[in-house]
């Protein structure tokens, strides 16, 4: 015998591998094509994000055919309905599912998770369309619009993005872009902005068009969430980088056209159990100041990478071992540090972005941190600290930043305290702002998700929780018709004032409520027919600058 014929008998090959046949199956919950076609579609718009496209879990626990019938239809049709305190929405009761939507989608979850298809190059290059040429485009601004204090809000439903003037908040543009722009990120020049829609849709808006509009588009996926430009001196304004959920993979393009340049697959071995996962998804990505790099966080195989984009012929990456479930996060005050969430284990990793390697991880505590990107100020104790609240409870935990002047504190959990109640995706303050704001949108209760916590940073001790004051968003807004949520704070470019979104269903009025960061009173209530469904704001400036 041959050494390979030796071995034939022992190694299992695909062939022999007993699979269950597909198709319906004993237990199998009867669904018509209709059916799970209009389920498959509510799943990927609302349940995907969390839950993952294969169900494995990630923010959401894992929802595969073993443990949906196991768990049985009552309890997932309960749940559905009523959601839960650690994060689940009450798409029942809040009126967003409908009661045979929520009994459709709990026969759904019991059946096996169709995969959708790969999308490469070919897929890429089809949708890609440059429709104002570099050099058809202004060589100067040709409109009078502050575009360094605009604010790109997301209309989440009606898939677009509107330009409001941070001074005068007028609604300069209300741009069609892909469905539930995820976020808008700036180039390093801040003259084009870049959304990215959760059906993966990227548009390239030039914010020096005498009507600031998309001058290129490009679809990189099925469904996504995060976009950066390259920021690295010399390298302003060259790349653009989106990552997506399905496929799980990145992609390098061109930034002045968004050609497509490399794909980069993210499929792989969980960082420590060295087992292959089929569904890696890239959450955030930032630009690092310190090199010409992107930063991109693979959540379920709990790695960050550190793409340089120098050669990407030759590409080199540093892959840093983190933690499982990587979702959002953002600088320190100096840009040195990332800071991101490996939300369902409750961490927070942190990356020295100058020296491209990890310094820390840290406990926070807390249920599934949800810092967005952060909020950075000095604490009267501890020095400069980043804080996030929670998605699964009130607290919110503050991180020391400061290796040089408070050593002791550096990449240590020095504090947590309670804000309103579970439920908050985003924190925010602004340097030189005495106030760091909590909101709480998924708390189930209306009161809580109605309103945004605000403590004062000067009157922060080691001791005592802080007290906080509660500012009636909603009630404010005027609006009492539906559930709204108030989501996301947002400083203008002077750090004057505060944006809030007051996120209401999609056939109700919804708004934008500004308020005085000084005296913490109402200074404007924004309402628009237009403004259907607002979520994320962002400042041109902030965010071009990455001040949080
Ligand atoms: Fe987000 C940031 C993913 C639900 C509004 N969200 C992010 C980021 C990721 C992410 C990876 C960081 C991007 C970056 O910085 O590059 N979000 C997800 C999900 O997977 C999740 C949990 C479920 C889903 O189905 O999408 C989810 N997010 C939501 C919402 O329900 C929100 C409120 C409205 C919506 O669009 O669906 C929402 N996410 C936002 C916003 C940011 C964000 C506004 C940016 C915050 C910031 O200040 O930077």
């Amino acid at each position: 015998d041959t050494p390979a014929a030796a071995y034939e008998p022992s190694m299992t090959t695909l062939a022999e591998i007993q699979v269950e046949l597909p198709g319906r199956k004993p237990g199998d919950p009867v669904m018509t094509a209709d059916e799970f076609n209009t389920a498959k579609k509510i799943y990927f718009q609302r349940c995907a994000g969390c839950h993952g496209v294969l169900r494995k879990g990630a923010t959401g626990k894992p929802l595969t055919p073993d443990i949906t019938r196991e768990l049985g239809y009552d309890h997932l049709n309960a749940f559905i309905t009523y959601g839960s305190p650690a994060g689940m929405p009450n798409w029942g009761t809040s009126g967003e599912l409908s009661e045979e939507q929520v009994d459709l989608m709990a026969r759904y979850v019991l059946l096996e998770p169709p995969a959708p298809p790969e999308f490469g190059m070919p897929e890429m290059k089809d949708s890609w369309k440059v429709i104002v040429a570099p050099e058809d485009r202004p060589t100067q601004k040709m409109n009078d619009i502050d575009i360094t204090n605009l604010m790109s809000v997301t209309l989440r439903d009606s898939g677009q993005v509107a330009l409001i003037d941070g001074a005068t908040y007028e609604i300069h543009a209300v741009i069609d872009t892909g469905y539930a722009v995820h976020i808008s990120r700036l180039s390093a020049s801040g003259r084009y902005l870049f959304v990215i829609g959760r059906d993966a849709k990227v548009n390239m808006i030039d914010l020096w068009m005498e009507k600031p509009d998309t001058v290129a588009e490009i679809k990189v996926g099925s469904e996504a969430r995060s976009i950066e430009t390259s920021k690295f001196e010399g390298w302003e304004d060259k790349y653009a980088i989106a990552g997506s959920y399905w496929p799980p993979q990145y992609v390098i393009m061109d930034g002045e056209t968004l050609e497509p340049l490399k794909i980069v697959s993210t499929r792989g071995n969980v960082y420590d159990e060295q087992t292959y996962h089929p569904e890696p998804r890239v959450a955030s990505i930032v630009a690092s100041h310190y090199n010409p790099e992107f930063i991109v966080n693979v959540k379920e195989t709990g790695k960050i990478l550190l793409v340089d984009y120098t050669d990407l012929k030759n590409l080199k990456t540093v892959e840093i071992e983190a933690e499982r479930f990587l979702h959002d996060g953002g600088f320190d005050s100096t840009h040195r540090y990332f800071l991101v969430a490996a939300n369902a284990r409750g961490k927070v990793a942190i990356v020295d972005t100058k020296e491209d390697k990890l310094v820390g991880i840290v406990e926070t505590d807390g249920q599934t941190p949800h810092p967005g990107r952060g909020a950075n100020f000095n604490h009267p104790v501890f020095g400069p600290v980043w804080a996030t609240s929670h998605l699964g409870d009130e607290t919110v935990a503050l991180i020391g930043t400061d290796p040089e002047g408070h050593a002791d504190n550096a990449w240590k959990l020095v504090d947590t305290f309670y804000a309103l109640g579970g439920g908050s995706l985003f924190i925010k303050t602004y340097p030189g702002s005495n106030h760091l704001y909590v909101d709480a949108p998924l708390n189930p209760e209306a009161d809580i998700s109605g309103s945004v916590a605000v403590f004062n940073i000067d009157s922060m001790t080691a001791d005592a929780d802080p007290e906080f004051k509660v500012l009636p968003i909603v009630e404010w807004s005027g609006i009492t018709d539906g559930q709204p949520r108030v989501v996301q704070p947002e400083f203008n470019k002077e750090g004057t004032e505060v944006w809030f979104s007051v996120w209401n269903a999609k056939d109700k009025e919804s708004a934008i409520v500004v308020v005085d960061d000084k005296t913490l009173e109402l200074k404007q209530v924004i309402k628009d027919p237009r403004l259907i469904t607002p979520t994320g704001k962002f400042n041109v400036t902030n965010t071009q600058k990455d001040i949080y």
